[in-house]
């Protein structure tokens, strides 16, 4: 018996690559033919357009191409079939990397000393130690565990906040509304790695991070590789220039591309990537999605599947 196609709907990027590697498998199609197309089993999306799997009557489930789904579920005649979101090591292994990297950086002050270089300033700096600062993380899932086992592993102090403040070893974890401001008290350098979801959207924001620790005098420092709508970008400018905050690196923003006319841009102490974080690599993701495709039909569970009720 020949295998249900598979609706590649993907806007905002290429999908060639993903388009090569799930055909080896599967017949796809890159829109319905006919708005209730029987044929389609299974759907890979990034970003659909509106209402594209609202009719499809065999449609079995959905797979994000990225760990959020908050791309997804933006549209509201998404049917009520599972979704199944990204985990996966090499995923994992990126935003570790891009964490640990921007924490690093501001840490042992490469914005200070990328400065003094340019001038040819010859001055030490002084340095705190990794012991002393604690990274905080919202959003201790997939991601923000990983993260927070490296910068562990480098000796710095972790704090974890989650909706259900789950614990960790090693990290200090704080759970749900009434976890937020000891969290926050206890944090200088706040690692975002949280869903969008309607409990979190802007969650970010200018009384947010004056709850953070600032040592010394010295302002607190945001890093944020979560979603871009979790933050409000003119309060992160205006933390930055009362001090609040010393430094940010941001991957995302309320608008991506980031505008041309955006203050972050060409903020000297705002390090900014384009929601290049953790990049889902086509290579990797396809064969496990195409396997979980092949288990689930011979009844097998799905994996790492999003409750659509909290919204990741
Ligand atoms: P997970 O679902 O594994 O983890 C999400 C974490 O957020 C959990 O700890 C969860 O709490 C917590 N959380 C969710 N809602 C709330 C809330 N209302 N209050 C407090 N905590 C909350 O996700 P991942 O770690 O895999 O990914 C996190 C996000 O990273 C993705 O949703 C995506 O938006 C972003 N991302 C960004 C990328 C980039 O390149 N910039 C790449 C990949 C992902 P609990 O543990 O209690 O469930
Ligand atoms: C993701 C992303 O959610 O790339 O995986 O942002």
């Amino acid at each position: 018996m020949s295998k249900g196609k598979v609706l590649l709907s993907i806007t905002g990027f290429n999908p060639r690559r993903w388009q090569e590697l799930l055909s080896a498998d599967r017949e796809v199609v890159l829109s319905p033919e006919g708005a209730t197309d029987p044929t389609i089993e299974y759907a890979v999306v990034w970003r659909q357009p509106a209402n594209v799997l609202k009719n499809l009557p065999n449609l079995k489930a959905i797979f994000s191409v990225g760990a959020g789904v908050d791309h997804i579920l933006a549209d509201r005649t998404v049917p009520d079939v599972p979704i199944v979101r990204v985990v996966a090591e090499n995923l994992t292994q990126y935003m570790t990397e891009y964490v640990v990297w921007r924490v690093l950086d501001h840490h042992r002050l490469g914005l200070a000393y990328r400065t003094q270089q340019k001038r040819k300033v010859w001055r030490e700096l002084p340095q705190r130690t990794a012991a002393d600062t604690s990274v905080g993380i919202m959003g201790l899932g997939a991601l923000g565990r990983a993260a927070a086992a490296a910068l562990l592993s480098l000796g710095f102090r972790v704090n974890g906040w989650s909706r259900s403040g789950g614990s960790m070893e090693g990290v200090s974890t704080f759970g749900g509304e009434a976890g937020l401001t000891p969290f926050l008290n206890a944090t200088d350098m706040l690692v975002v790695l949280l869903p969008l979801t309607p409990a979190t959207r802007g969650i970010v924001d200018y009384g947010l991070l004056r709850q953070l620790r600032r040592q010394n005098g010295h302002g607190a420092t945001l890093v944020n590789a979560g979603r871009g709508r979790l933050q409000k970008d003119d309060d992160i400018l205006r933390a930055l220039e009362d001090g609040t905050l010393r430094e940010a690196s941001l991957d995302v923003f309320e608008v991506e591309p980031l505008p041309k006319t955006s203050g972050l841009w060409s903020h000297p102490r705002v390090f900014v990537t384009p929601h290049a974080a953790a990049v889902s690599d086509p290579n990797h993701l396809v064969g496990p999605m195409l396997a979980q495709m092949d288990a689930h039909d011979s009844g097998a569970p799905l994996e790492n599947l999003v409750d659509r009720t909290a919204g990741y």
